[in-house]
């Protein structure tokens, strides 16, 4: 298990893409990985960075704008250090998820290429440290329950957590620059500085950590009071979710009502989703990011769902076709679209897209597919097979349906989807780009560009 869960905000987390070109003949391990990390600090800091430090700014010092009017010279020195502490304590933390996304990134891309890598690396690094042998066996033994825990629950991997920050970005064999404060004044700026976290996701990890330690046993004797307050806490969460979410797997829906700020920012104004879309809906930062690289005239949105694509395609496309083969799902798409203020600009058909695909005499400039993945089940695989898994019909299948649309192709694909078959679907001597997207540490899905003009020559 090499997964580095640093940090995890489910409301409001920091979204990060690290994008390759692929081609069958290519050693994808004699890639320039530190171009893809930088790049990949980049665009984060063009897409989001910037503005969120901005953002902090005022919320921290909302006299700010006022004061800046009238102060003298000295004064607005002082501002100006402020502002450049600022600055640099955000770059720090945000440069320092990122570096954690970036392992997890080279760790993902290794299994979905068929090989293991170990958590070795980071163990020798424990030699360079300056770390008591009572400290490492101590460390060893908390990476060991929390690798158990992981394996179980899928859960908060903090064992990074037990080492200060400069000592996690060596333990990654990272740039140390911006990590020089302790672990107490970390919390401290995070406190400062990151509104998002909220108590209710507070509860929510808590209890994801206590669930955790019952399961190994922790604390034997607590554990009948503490699966009374997991539950007292799982009942206050859940208390304005759907009926529908409370079933007998409630506390599984829980994570993704969780999520629900994170799917769609504007959900409290009255987003509705169905139990499948819980589970399928595209987070809103990724789905923006995919029509920012699929902006065109006219696109075809083959599998819509409620819609968390269809609607970020409507803000960059001249018009979106969303299919979907479920009614009530392509109702419920189109009430949200309208939350968004973008209904008029998307035609929502309903449709089975293998049959429209074969039938219609519509030539879109660029095609869609995020088919379902059989359940959010698709993660017990250690590798997704893409041509025997995903529904209704594997993806060289549907690829090839699409192409019959349109030559460029975007195909949104689960996080562990063997990437030897991926890169298959672009024919012999084509290429692909393959973008993996991270919210915080975590991967969360891959999406991949098919046809010319939409993969950047390499
Ligand atoms: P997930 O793995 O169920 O959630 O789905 P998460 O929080 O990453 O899981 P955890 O166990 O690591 O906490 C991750 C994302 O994949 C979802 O937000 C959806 O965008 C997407 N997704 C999941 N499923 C099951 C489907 C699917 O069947 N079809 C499509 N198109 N997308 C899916
Ligand atoms: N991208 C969507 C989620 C897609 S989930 C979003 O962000 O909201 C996959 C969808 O495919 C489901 O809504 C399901 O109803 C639909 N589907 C399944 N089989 C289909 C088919 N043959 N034709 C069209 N849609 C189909």
């Amino acid at each position: 298990m090499n997964t580095h869960y640093l940090t995890t905000s489910r409301t409001n987390p920091q979204f990060y893409i690290f994008r390759q070109t692929f081609s069958e003949n290519l050693d994808w391990q004699n890639y320039d990985l530190e171009t893809v990390q930088q790049a990949a600090w980049q665009e984060f800091w063009e897409l989001e960075g910037q503005e969120l430090v901005e953002q902090k700014w005022h919320k921290r010092f909302p006299e700010y704008r006022e004061q800046i009017e009238t102060v003298n010279s000295e004064e607005q020195a002082l501002w100006r250090e402020l502002w450049e502490k600022h600055v640099y304590s955000l770059n720090a933390k945000f440069w320092h998820i990122l570096s954690c996304a970036f392992e997890n990134y080279q760790n993902d891309l290794a299994k979905s290429f068929g090989q293991q890598v170990t958590f070795g690396d980071v163990e020798e690094g424990f030699e360079n440290l300056n770390v008591s042998e009572k400290e490492r066996k101590k460390k060893k033994k908390s990476k060991k329950l929390i690798e158990k825990v992981d394996d179980t629950l899928s859960g908060v991997n903090d064992f990074f957590l037990d080492f200060n920050e400069e000592e996690q970005l060596q333990l990654l064999g990272l740039p140390t620059s911006f990590g020089s404060r302790g672990r107490k004044k970390v919390e401290k700026l995070k406190k400062d500085t990151d509104s998002s976290s909220n108590s209710e996701e507070e509860e929510y990890l808590i209890m994801e950590n206590e669930s955790a330690n019952q399961l190994h046993g922790v604390q034997k004797g607590l554990i009948s009071k503490k699966k009374q307050r997991k539950l007292n806490k799982i009942k206050n969460l859940s208390a304005k979710m759907p009926d529908f979410m409370r079933d007998e797997n409630h506390s599984k829906m829980i994570k993704y009502w969780m999520k629900r700020f994170s799917l769609f920012s504007r959900f409290d104004q009255g987003i509705r989703l169905d139990r499948e879309s819980w589970f399928s809906v595209t987070p809103e930062k990724i789905a923006k990011q995919t029509s920012r690289r699929l902006a065109c005239d006219l696109i075809v949105d083959a599998f819509c769902g409620c819609g968390g694509n269809a609607i970020q395609f409507a803000n960059t496309c001249g018009r979106v076709i969303a299919i979907d083969i479920d009614a009530e799902k392509l109702s419920m798409a189109k009430h949200n679209a309208c939350i968004y203020g973008v209904s008029h600009k998307i035609e929502f058909i309903h449709a089975d897209f293998l049959q429209f695909a074969a039938s219609t005499k519509l030539r879109p400039d660029m095609v869609f597919l995020s088919p379902p993945w059989g359940g959010p089940d698709y993660q017990k695989q250690s590798t997704f097979d893409i041509e025997r898994n995903l529904l209704p019909v594997g993806a060289t299948h549907l690829m090839k349906l699409a192409r019959h649309l349109s030559s460029k192709v975007g195909f949104f694909l689960p996080r562990n989807s063997n990437m030897s078959q991926v890169i298959a679907l672009s024919g012999p001597g084509g290429q692909c780009e393959v973008e993996h997207n991270y919210l915080d540490t975590r991967m969360v899905a891959l999406t991949a560009y098919y046809g010319e003009g939409l993969v950047m020559a390499k």
